[in-house]
C-alpha cells in the first residue's frame, strides 16, 4: 500500500512520510512483511486446543475435515471465537476489577491519590444495590459498594446484578438460552474450560457460551468499570478540548500516557500541574509541562480533565517519531511491543507501569494505588530529565489539530436534551417517533492496518449523521471523528442531515457523540435502555431503531463488545468478517440464527457507506415495525465508497517543518527498529 494511502489523517500522512524517508518500519511496514496473511487463521480453522496438533482444517474439501480428535470446522471455528470472546471479556473486568480495588483503597483512606469525586453516582448506585446510605458517611458507603461490586466478579451463584437492569425481553431471552451471566470470573473460567480440548464440541452451543461471556463484559466489568470510574474520578460533564499530534509541544516537557487505566492517568493529570514540578521543568528549559494521551487512556482523561489527544492506535509509534516526546508512559492493552524500539532513535523513554505488563526494552516503574501520587511524580521527574535531551533537529510535530467537545454519558444526554431542571430521555425519544431523527449509532472500536486509518471510521459516520442518524462513539473511532472535526456542534452545520442539524442547532450539542473509552461502550447499553424506559419506540432493546458498528475492529475486547450488544439486541456491523469464515454454520448462526435467539445478529461488510446503508436500512425496518412515520427528511444515499472517503480526505499539513527536512534529520544518525526483508 503505497504510503499515501495508509491513513486519511493528515498528520499522520506527515510523520509516514517522515518514517519512510528515515527508513524507519512501523506498523504499516509489519503489516506488509506478513503478507500473505495465514487463510487458515482468518477463517479461524486452525486448532491449538491440545498438543495432538496443531490441526487444520482444508477449506476447499479435498484435504482433511476434522482434527486429530475429530472436531469439525464448526467445533473448531465455535471454539476459537469462544475463546476470542473470553480474553476481550477478561481484559474488560480485569480493568473494571482494578477500578474497583481502588475505590475500596480509596474508602478505607488507604491511597494519597483518591477520594471520592462522584458523590451523586456513590449514593445512586448504593440506592440501586440497596447499601444502607443513612447517617453513614460517603466513605462507609463506598467501602460497602467496592465489597459488594468485588463479589460480582467472583460470584459463584445467581445472576450478575447489573442483568436486572435490562429490559425484560431481555432477561428473559438469556434466561430461556441458558446466556444470564453468573460472577464475570466464572464465566471467563467457564468459557476457557469449554475450549479445552475434549468438552463443549457442539458450534451452536459454543456460541452461546460467547454470548453469556460477553454479557458478563457488558453488564458486568465493563459496567462496574464504567461506574466506578465515575464514582472515584467524576462523573464527565460536556467539555471542550483538542486532539491530534499537534498537541504535542516544542517547548514543553511532553508526556504521553497511552493505554486503558485511568488509575494512574488520573493522577499523573494531578501531579503535572504540581508548582514543585512545574519549576523544575522551567529550570530545565521547558515552559511547563505537556500531558497528552493514546488510544483510550486518553479517552479517559479526556472526559474528565480536557487533556488532550495526540492520537488514536494506529498514531502510536507516529507520535514518538515526533521525536518531541520526553516519557511514554504505558499500561495495559493495545500497546505495540514495538514502541520500545524508538527509543533507539528518539530520546524518548517508555515506561511500563503495570505489574501485569512488561515491555522488553522499557523502564519499569510498577505502579500501585497505595503510593500513586509518589509513583506519578517520580514518572513526572523522569520526564523532565529527559527533556534536556530531546535534540531539536529530529523534532517535527504537525501542526495538525482540531477542536472537540466530549464528556457526554447517559446522565449527560438526560439534561442536554431535557434541560438541567428536567432532564429526560423524552426529547430524543420525541425526535424518533416524529421521524426528525432517524435512530441512533454506535460507531466504535479501533483502527486497524488492513484499512486506510481512520477512513471507514469517517466515511461510516459522515454518511449516518448525513441521514439523520444521531451517533455515539467510543475508542479510536470517537479519536477518528474528533481529528476531523466531527466533534464539534459545528459539525451538524457541515455534515448532519437537516432534523439531526435542527435537533444539534437547537441544544447546542455535536451531531456525534464522545461517550468515553472502550469499557464504556456500557454507557451505549444503558442509553439505550433509558430510551426504552422512556417508552415510545419499543419495550425491548431489539425493537429499538438502534444500530452498532465497529469499521476497523482488530481486538479481542471488540469482539467480545460486539457479542454483548448483539446478545442484548443490537445489530453490529463489523468491517472484516470475525475470523468464522470456514464454517458456514458458524456463519448462518450468528448472522441469522442469533436474531431468533436475541432479536439480533452480527453483519461483516468492508465498506463502511454499504455498512452504514445496512445499519439505517435496519434502524428503518425497525421504525416500520413500531408503526413509526418514515423519516421526516430522507436523502438519497451518497454513492462514495472507501475509497472515495480517502481521497476526499486526504490533505496533507506539514506544519512548520517540511516533513523532508526532518525526515532528513532522523536519517541521518538513525536506522531505527527497521523490518529486514
Ligand atoms: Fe487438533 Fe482436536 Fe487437538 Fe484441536 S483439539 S489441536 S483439532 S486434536
Ligand atoms: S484503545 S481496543 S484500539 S478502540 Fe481502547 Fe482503541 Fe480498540 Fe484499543
Amino acid at each position: 500500500m503505497a504510503v499515501r494511502e495508509r491513513s486519511v489523517d493528515a498528520a499522520s500522512l506527515q510523520m509516514l512520510k517522515v518514517a519512510e524517508e528515515a527508513d524507519i518500519a512501523t506498523v504499516w511496514d509489519r503489516f506488509e512483511s506478513q503478507q500473505p496473511q495465514c487463510g487458515f487463521g482468518r477463517l479461524g480453522i486452525c486448532c491449538r486446543n491440545c498438543f495432538m496438533g496443531p490441526c487444520r482444517i482444508d477449506p476447499f474439501g479435498e484435504g482433511a475435515q476434522v482434527g486429530i480428535c475429530g472436531a469439525t470446522a464448526d467445533t473448531i471455528v465455535a471454539r476459537n471465537l469462544l475463546k476470542n470472546t473470553a480474553v476481550g471479556a477478561a481484559a474488560h473486568s480485569d480493568h473494571g476489577r482494578e477500578i474497583v480495588h481502588a475505590l475500596r483503597m480509596a474508602a478505607g483512606g488507604k491511597s494519597d491519590a483518591y477520594k471520592i469525586r462522584g458523590p451523586v453516582k456513590l449514593h445512586k448506585l448504593a440506592e440501586e444495590y440497596g447499601i444502607a446510605r443513612h447517617d453513614r458517611s460517603d466513605d462507609e458507603i463506598a467501602k460497602d459498594l467496592a465489597e459488594l461490586l468485588l463479589a460480582e466478579f467472583g460470584r459463584q451463584e445467581g445472576v450478575l446484578l447489573n442483568t436486572a437492569r435490562a429490559p425484560e425481553q431481555q432477561q428473559r431471552n438469556w434466561a430461556a438460552l441458558g446466556t444470564v451471566p453468573r460472577g464475570v470470573d466464572r464465566e471467563v473460567v467457564t468459557a476457557m474450560h469449554r475450549t479445552h480440548v475434549g468438552v463443549d464440541n457442539e458450534a451452536e452451543h459454543l456460541l452461546l457460551g460467547a454470548a453469556r461471556t460477553a454479557l458478563a463484559d457488558g453488564w458486568g466489568g465493563s459496567m462496574i468499570a464504567t461506574d466506578v470510574s465515575d464514582m472515584l474520578f467524576g462523573e464527565p460533564k460536556p467539555l471542550r478540548s483538542r486532539v491530534n499530534l499537534g498537541v504535542l509541544k516544542e517547548d514543553e516537557v511532553n508526556i504521553l500516557v497511552h493505554g486503558h487505566e485511568p488509575t494512574l492517568s488520573d493522577v499523573i493529570v494531578a501531579a503535572s500541574q504540581d508548582p514543585e514540578l512545574l519549576a523544575e521543568a522551567a529550570a530545565k528549559g521547558a515552559k511547563g509541562i505537556n500531558l497528552a494521551g493514546i488510544c483510550c487512556t486518553a479517552n479517559e482523561i479526556l472526559m474528565r480533565h480536557g487533556v488532550p489527544i495526540a492520537g488514536n492506535f494506529l498514531q502510536q509509534e507516529l507520535a514518538l517519531m515526533t521525536g518531541a516526546v520526553e516519557v511514554m508512559l504505558v499500561d495495559v492493552q493495545c500497546v505495540f511491543p514495538a514502541v520500545t524500539e524508538f527509543q533507539k532513535c528518539f530520546h524518548t523513554k517508555v515506561v511500563s507501569t503495570s505489574p501485569k505488563a512488561r515491555f522488553p526494552g522499557a523502564t519499569h516503574i510498577e505502579f500501585h494505588e497505595e503510593h500513586a501520587m509518589e509513583t506519578a511524580k517520580k514518572i513526572i521527574r523522569m520526564a523532565i530529565e529527559n527533556f534536556a535531551n530531546r535534540d531539536p533537529a529530529r523534532v517535527t510535530i504537525p501542526a495538525t489539530q482540531e477542536k472537540l467537545v466530549a464528556g457526554f454519558t447517559t446522565d449527560v444526554v438526560h439534561e442536554i436534551l431535557g434541560g438541567k431542571y428536567r432532564p429526560s430521555y423524552r426529547p430524543l425519544n420525541d425526535g424518533i417517533q416524529t421521524g426528525r431523527l432517524r435512530g441512533v449509532a454506535g460507531v466504535v472500536g479501533c483502527n486497524n492496518p488492513k484499512f486506510p486509518h481512520d477512513g471507514s471510521h469517517l466515511a461510516m459516520v459522515k454518511e449516518l449523521i448525513r441521514n439523520d442518524v444521531l451517533v455515539v462513539q467510543t475508542g479510536c473511532s470517537a479519536i477518528a471523528c474528533g481529528k476531523a472535526g466531527l466533534l464539534t456542534p459545528e459539525a451538524a452545520e457541515a455534515h448532519a442531515g437537516k432534523g439531526l442539524g435542527e435537533i444539534c442547532r437547537a441544544v447546542g450539542m455535536p451531531p456525534v457523540l464522545h461517550v468515553g473509552s472502550c469499557v464504556d461502550n456500557s454507557r451505549i447499553l444503558t442509553a439505550c435502555v433509558e430510551m426504552v424506559n422512556e417508552g415510545g419506540i419499543g419495550d425491548s432493546l431489539d425493537k429499538l431503531p438502534v444500530a452498532g458498528a465497529a469499521p476497523e475492529w482488530m481486538s479481542e475486547k471488540a469482539i467480545s463488545i460486539g457479542m454483548y450488544f448483539v446478545a442484548s439486541g443490537i445489530f453490529v456491523v463489523i468491517g472484516q468478517a470475525l475470523p468464522v469464515e470456514g464454517s458456514a454454520a458458524v456463519v448462518e448462526m450468528l448472522t441469522q440464527t442469533f436474531e431468533k435467539h436475541f432479536g439480533a445478529t452480527w453483519a461483516f461488510e468492508p465498506d463502511p457507506v454499504k455498512a452504514a446503508h445496512r445499519m439505517i436500512d435496519h434502524i428503518d425496518r425497525k421504525r416500520a415495525d413500531l408503526g413509526l412515520p418514515p423519516p421526516m427528511y430522507e436523502v438519497p444515499y451518497a454513492p462514495k465508497t472507501n475509497g472515495a472517503a480517502r481521497a476526499a480526505n486526504r490533505t496533507v499539513s506539514t506544519g512548520g517543518q517540511p516533513a523532508g527536512e526532518a525526515g532528513a534529520a532522523v536519517a541521518a544518525s538513525c536506522r531505527g527498529p527497521r523490518i529486514e526483508d
